[in-house]
């Protein structure tokens, strides 16, 4: 189905009229019994920052298009979820819905990242984007555009149209990399935005134009764990900050292995801080990367986010999510209830001879070191292209001569045969990258105890 947006609605916008490719949104119909939304494996969805306005949800997402094998965040567009029942399943899809430099001039095609809409003060749209800056000089190119319409879905003008709001030279110097935008108009329609990523997160109040720095932007070093995907909201008066957090180790309440992140939350009395982590809302998902967003819609909180559960996901190839949670209002400030993941039931296991995710695993390097995950030595995945915590590895600076790993089975098992993969990106022996060991010796020792 086409649409064709009402130009005639933007009279004060035509001295920067938005290109043709703005104006003809395609949309589609989607059925989503379960998560996630778009679970076929065509259009993978990343990043969800939820929007409500008037009786409809909306989910801005991000459009993951890697190839499997390949570990990067190729991500050339925005796209658009809407429905007026989660509950239905019922979304429409805008499958298109904006592309970087569609809307900003001064930008590079692809890195649409994790971007989000509020509603301004002026009841107008304001989409906060990171963005690539074209020939940017500054040692890290992503910036923060604005954009701005009359309707959640466009068409879209840029708002600043000299440049990014942020980057690494305006409009005050910072050395983190530029993205992950959130925002909160207040109740007294001040307006703050925070962002950042790789454990840094800055947070600035921003003036009525909405692209303005009131003030300073303040560092926050509060927040237990905090990587990237900060997600400002509002509750009773308090505030809360939700992010994804990666303080890892075996004991840790968050994660695991580091590359694997949770949503953690800390809360303030005041939208600039002080910052208090308060605990972990949803446990690490099947993409390595985690990034949520929070919705009160119709009396209930939602919590949209994603996963590598779509149809040949990935943690490049990314599927949106949504699900209810609750609050325990019996403390103070009231705490979120840990997220139930929902989705598909799974499929009837396939039959095999794979003993191995029987069994339990000790290696000699345990607590293994937070980069690997030893579950990686019995998840019965084996992966193109691994990132750390897809493999079990032993480097440590002084490697011991030997390790091993210890496969336990409950009772005694015949087996004929075993397997380990080995992964490696340079040659054997090499001093650079992950090089398989010079000499590799293997046993089986069978026992009983
Ligand atoms: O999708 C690209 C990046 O991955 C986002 O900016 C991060 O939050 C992570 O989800």
């Amino acid at each position: 189905m086409k649409r064709l947006a009402a130009l005639s609605l933007l009279p004060l916008l035509a001295a920067c009229a938005p290109t043709l490719a703005q104006t003809a949104l395609e949309t589609r119909q989607v059925t989503a019994p379960y998560n996630p939304i778009l679970a076929d494996g065509v259009d993978y969805t990343t990043d969800p920052a939820p929007l409500v306005v008037g009786d409809k949800l909306y989910i801005l997402t991000g459009r993951d298009v890697a190839e499997p094998g390949v570990n990067d965040f190729i991500m050339p567009e925005w796209q658009m979820l809407e429905t007026s029942d989660p509950k239905s399943g019922q979304w429409t899809h805008y499958p298109y819905f904006l592309k970087p430099n569609d809307v900003f001039k001064w930008a590079t095609p692809g890195r649409a990242y994790g971007a989000q809409i509020v509603q301004g003060p002026d009841k107008r749209f304001y989409l906060y984007a990171p963005v690539m800056q074209q020939g940017s000089a500054n040692k890290d190119g992503f910036a923060i555009g604005v954009a701005v319409s009359d309707s959640p879905t466009g068409p879209w003008v840029d708002a600043h149209p000299s440049g990014p709001v942020i980057s690494q030279s305006y409009p005050v110097a910072n050395d983190i990399q530029n993205i992950d935008p959130t925002i909160l108009i207040d109740d007294d329609q001040r307006v703050y935005l925070y962002w950042g990523t790789f454990g840094r997160l800055k947070g600035v109040e921003l003036e009525k134009d909405m692209v303005t720095f009131k003030g300073k932007p303040v560092d926050v070093n509060t927040l237990t764990g905090f990587f990237e995907a900060p997600w400002i909201f509002k509750r009773k008066g308090t505030y809360y900050m939700a992010y994804a957090g990666n303080k890892a180790g075996p004991d840790s309440e968050c994660t695991e292995a580091v590359y694997y992140a949770c949503i953690a939350y800390g809360s303030a009395k005041s939208p600039l801080g002080p910052w208090t982590y308060r605990g972990v809302m949803l446990d690490p998902v099947s993409s390595t990367t985690s990034h949520s967003g929070i919705a009160h819609y119709k009396g209930e909180w939602y919590i949209a986010y994603h996963t590598a559960d779509g149809k040949n996901g990935g943690h490049f190839r990314r599927a949106v999510a949504l699900d209810k949670f609750t609050w325990d209002d019996t403390v103070s400030p009231p705490a979120i209830e840990k997220v139930v993941q929902t989705k598909a039931p799974p499929p009837a296991p396939t039959p095999t001879r794979n003993l191995a995710p029987a069994a339990r695993i000790v290696a000699s390097n345990s607590p293994v070191p937070v980069q690997y995950w030893i579950r990686a030595l019995n998840d019965g995945k084996v992966r193109e292209a691994p990132l750390p915590p897809d493999t079990w590895g032993t480097w440590s600076p002084n490697n011991p001569k030997q390790q091993w790993v210890v496969y336990q089975w409950e009772q005694p098992l015949k087996f004929n045969g075993s397997r380990l993969y080995f992964w490696g990106d340079q040659p054997a022996g090499s001093g650079i990258g992950v090089a398989p060991p010079n000499g590799l010796a293997s046993g089986i020792l069978v026992g009983c105890r």
